[in-house]
């Protein structure tokens, strides 16, 4: 019989790609989303007449939305992908990012323990913790046995997120385990997030539709993979003998600048100065001034490795970002 997954966050960049990859291997997928009057669906529209895919209504502020959800759903597989994911806007809402990324993973792993009890069934349940934990990066690079430091209350939510799955393992013999995962991105990646926010930026300036991007601090370092690499880091850690947690990253740290330099290339352009502008706006309270991963865990006990290198990355983001914003420019110049 397939198998069958809940997606939590299914609109977003790894809650889609993850539902694709699933899908691809023969699962049945359900994707919560919460009730909006207009849902965000610009990732997972192409899924929408997939006879092997389902949105279900859910809320992770709402308990017992979950556990419907669960009952709905039957799932053997739980992916926790939602979230307040942008850390620049937890210090705007510190307090429903608390509640979001770290209660609602509390919510979640009840509302399994419940429906395990109810249906006799069991679940394994995956939590989207993050380099963010990391923050102040008392080691470099980090691993599974670094301190850690968040510098946000997006990192300190999702720490709560990571111990309580911990905890939640520890307590009741639960198959649940956190993914570590450092700075993952793809063409699906929301605007407002550095990466997407420069190929964007770089696409108009080439379509001649705007004359630069504005931008905050260019010296913080990532440690930037391409999404679908982590996404089977996901689904891998659920197919484990045993349930335990695993950093994924590349090993390799480039600063906001080096990430200009490979896009604007991209359109043929090396001397990028002139075409960014800086905003304090896009500071934050406390920075992250660097990130590196250590992922030989994952490696060595799940074979999983990142295929795709940072400049790979970036031209497939351009290039999309171009393709996409010639199609609404066309749009635009035909009304
Ligand atoms: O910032 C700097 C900014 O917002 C990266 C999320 O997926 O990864 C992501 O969090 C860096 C920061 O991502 C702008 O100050 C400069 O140092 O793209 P970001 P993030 O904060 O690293 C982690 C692992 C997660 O878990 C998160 O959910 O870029 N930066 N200028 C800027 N950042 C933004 N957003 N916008 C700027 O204009």
């Amino acid at each position: 019989m397939n198998k069958v997954a809940l997606i939590t966050g299914v609109n977003g960049m790894d809650g889609s790609h993850l539902a694709d990859f699933l899908l691809a291997k023969g699962y049945t997928v359900f994707g919560l989303e919460r009730r909006t009057s207009r849902p965000n669906r610009s990732n997972t529209s192409h899924l929408e007449k997939n006879p092997n895919f389902h949105f279900v209504i859910g809320d992770l502020a709402d308990q017992n939305s979950l556990l419907k959800a669960l009952n709905q759903s039957k799932p053997q597989e739980v992916y926790n992908l939602a979230a307040q994911s942008f850390v620049g806007s937890s210090w705007t809402i510190p307090e429903q990012t608390s509640d979001i990324n770290g209660l609602g993973v509390l919510r979640m792993l009840e509302a399994i323990r419940e429906y395990q009890e109810q249906s006799g069934e069991r679940v394994r349940f995956y939590q989207a913790a993050t380099s963010e934990m990391f923050g102040k990066m008392v080691e470099n690079p980090a691993n599974e046995t670094t301190p850690f430091y968040p510098r946000s209350p997006y990192g300190v939510a999702k720490l709560y997120g990571y111990w309580i799955t911990k905890n939640y393992r520890e307590s009741y013999g639960m198959f649940a385990c956190s993914g570590i995962l450092f700075n993952h991105e793809s063409e699906r990646r929301g605007i407002e997030f550095v990466t997407r926010k420069i190929t964007d930026g770089v696409a108009k300036i080439k379509l001649g539709l705007e004359s630069h991007i504005t931008l905050g601090n260019l010296d913080s370092k990532r440690d930037w993979g391409y999404a679908p690499d982590y996404i089977r880091g996901m689904w891998m850690m659920l197919q484990a003998d045993e349930p335990t947690d695993y950093v994924m990253a590349t090993g390799k740290s480039h600063s906001v600048r080096d990430f200009l330099d490979l896009a604007f290339q991209e359109i043929g352009i090396t001397d990028w100065e002139g075409y960014v502008k800086h905003d304090p706006r896009y500071m934050r309270p406390a920075e992250v001034d660097v990130l590196r991963g250590d992922a030989t865990k994952a490696k060595e006990e799940l074979g999983w490795e990142p295929e795709t290198s940072l400049a790979e990355m970036v031209k497939i983001m351009v290039e999309e970002d171009l393709r996409w914003n010639r199609i609404v420019a066309n749009q635009l110049s035909n009304r």
